[in-house]
């Protein structure tokens, strides 16, 4: 459970820096091309529970839990 958490995550975090930034998260996204710009965006800023424009591991699983 926590193992395909894990590997989700880094799947998203392109760059491996433990971190999904907004451009990363967008990407993802888009790669399912009903995504818009405005959506990825407010999806980012809902997962970004501290608002520090990155979304942590932990975030993340709280976010898709
Ligand atoms: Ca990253
Ligand atoms: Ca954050």
């Amino acid at each position: 459970m926590s193992e395909s958490k894990r590997a989700q995550f880094e799947e998203i975090d392109t760059d491996g820096d433990g971190f999904i930034t907004a451009d990363e998260l967008k990407i993802y996204l888009q790669q399912n091309p009903k995504v818009s710009d405005a959506n990825a965006a407010a999806t980012f800023n809902f997962a970004d529970d501290n608002g520090d424009q990155q979304i942590s591991f932990e975030e993340f699983t709280a976010f898709i839990k």
